[in-house]
C-alpha cells in the first residue's frame, strides 16, 4: 500500500530528516505493523531535492510519501533496496515541500511564529546591535521577537536596565538566571503552545541551559563560556523542534528549538530588508514616523526630526537609535554598491 501523509521537519542532518507527524497517522502507521516511536518518522528527501538544490529547512511543511510493504521488508531487504539507491529508506520519503510562510537565514529554519532573542546580561556581554538585528529581522518577517535576558543572577542591575530598554519599546521580556522563578516564561510558551517557536542568540547565553530548566526531560547539552574572550564555544551543533504535547499534554500542536549560538561574523552580510524598510522594522519608531519637517528625513541627523527629538526626550531607547543607525550606514553603503 502506498499512501501520502502531511509532516513537519523537527530535525535535519546530513540529508537524514527527522519528520513529525500527526497522531492518528501514527496510529495508522502503527496498526499496520510500522514500528513509529514518538509519532516521528526518519527518511530522506526525494532526489530532485538534492538536484535541484532545494533545501529543506527545519520548520518545513512537507509530504511524505510511504510506501508500506518497503516499509516491513526485512532489513535485509531494506538495505538491498538502499544501496540500489533508492531514496525511500524504510519505506518513507519526502515527496513535496509545501509553500512556507516565511524563513530565515539564520538561524536556519522555516515557518516561524516566535523569536526569542536570548542575550545574556554578563558573560559574555551583550552586542544589542546583533540583538536588535535578530529582533528587526523578525519583524520584517512578522515573526514575533520576545526578549529573554538570561543570567541575571550574575548582573541583576544590567539585567534590569536591557530590560527596560526592550519594555519600553513594546516588547514582551523574560528576565532569567540561576535561582529565579522561570513561571512567567513558561507561561508565556504554555499559552503559545500551538506555535513554533525557538531560542536564538550568540553562544554561550544560556539558551540550552534555560531550554533544560523549562523541559528537563530534554538533557541538552550545556557548554562552559572561554575565560579569555568571555565567548561560547558553540556546544549546540544543530537545530531541533522540541513538539511542545511531551510537556503540555496531546492536543497541543506546538514546538520550540533550541538553536545553535551565533557567531562574531554571522550578520555581517546584512541583506535581509533594505534602508527604506529600516524605520518600519523598530516597532518604537512608528508613532514618530510622518511627522519630520522633511519628507525625506533619514532619521539620522536632520533639523525638525521627530525621531531624533524622541530620542533626545529619552521617549525612545538611545540604544536602539544607536542599533538603528548602525544599520543605516550598512545599508546605505549597501544600496551605493548596488548602483555600480
Ligand atoms: N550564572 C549563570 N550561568 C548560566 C546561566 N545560563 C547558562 N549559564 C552558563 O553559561 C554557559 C553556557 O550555557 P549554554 O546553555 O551552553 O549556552 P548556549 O546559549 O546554549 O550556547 P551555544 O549552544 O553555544 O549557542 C554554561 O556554562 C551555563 O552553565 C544563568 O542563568 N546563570
Ligand atoms: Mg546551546
Ligand atoms: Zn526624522
Amino acid at each position: 500500500m502506498e499512501l501520502k501523509l502531511n509532516g513537519k521537519i523537527i530535525k535535519g542532518v546530513g540529508g537524514l530528516y527527522e519528520i513529525r507527524i500527526a497522531r492518528s497517522d501514527a496510529d495508522m502507521l502503527r496498526g499496520v505493523g510500522m514500528k513509529i516511536e514518538n509519532d516521528t518518522v526518519l527518511c530522506k528527501a526525494r532526489g530532485v531535492f538534492r538536484h535541484e538544490k532545494l533545501t529543506l529547512l527545519v520548520g518545513d511543511d512537507v509530504v511524505l510519501r510511504v510506501d508500506t510493504e518497503l516499509a516491513l521488508a526485512s532489513d535485509a531487504d531494506a538495505r538491498e533496496n538502499h544501496k540500489r539507491g533508492d531514496e525511500a529508506m524504510g519505506g518513507v520519503m519526502i515527496e513535496e515541500a509545501l509553500p512556507r510562510r516565511n524563513e530565515l537565514i539564520r538561524p536556519p529554519m522555516a515557518n516561524l511564529d516566535i523569536i526569542f532573542a536570548v542575550f545574556a546580561a554578563a558573560k559574555p556581554e551583550p552586542a544589542l546591535t546583533t540583538v536588535d538585528k535578530l529582533i528587526t529581522i523578525a519583524e520584517y518577517k512578522e515573526i514575533e521577537p520576545v526578549v529573554i535576558i538570561t543570567k541575571a543572577d550574575l548582573a541583576p542591575d544590567a539585567a534590569e536596565h536591557y530590560a527596560d530598554i526592550y519594555r519600553r519599546c513594546g516588547f514582551r521580556v523574560f528576565i532569567e538566571g540561576l535561582g529565579i522563578d522561570g513561571g512567567e516564561l513558561e507561561g508565556y510558551i504554555r499559552e503559545n503552545a500551538d506555535r513554533v517557536s525557538v531560542f536564538a542568540g550568540a553562544s554561550g547565553v544560556g539558551k540550552s541551559t534555560l531550554m533544560n530548566r523549562l523541559f528537563p526531560s530534554l538533557g541538552l547539552a550545556t557548554g562552559e563560556i572561554s575565560q579569555k574572550t568571555q565567548r561560547g564555544r558553540h556546544t549546540t551543533r544543530h537545530i531541533e523542534l522540541y513538539p511542545l504535547d511531551r510537556q503540555f499534554g496531546d492536543s497541543v500542536m506546538g514546538c520550540i528549538a533550541d538553536t545553535p549560538g551565533f557567531g562574531m561574523l554571522d550578520f555581517v552580510q546584512f541583506d535581509f530588508y533594505t534602508k527604506a524598510d529600516l524605520p518600519y522594522v523598530f516597532r518604537e519608531f512608528e508613532p514618530y514616523i510622518g511627522s519630520c519637517r522633511y519628507t525625506k528625513c533619514t532619521h539620522t541627523k536632520e533639523d525638525g526630526c521627530a525621531l531624533l527629538e524622541a530620542v533626545k526626550n529619552g521617549e525612545i531607547p538611545e540604544e536602539r537609535h544607536k542599533s538603528y543607525l548602525e544599520f543605516y550606514e550598512v545599508l546605505k553603503n549597501k544600496h551605493e554598491w548596488d548602483k555600480k
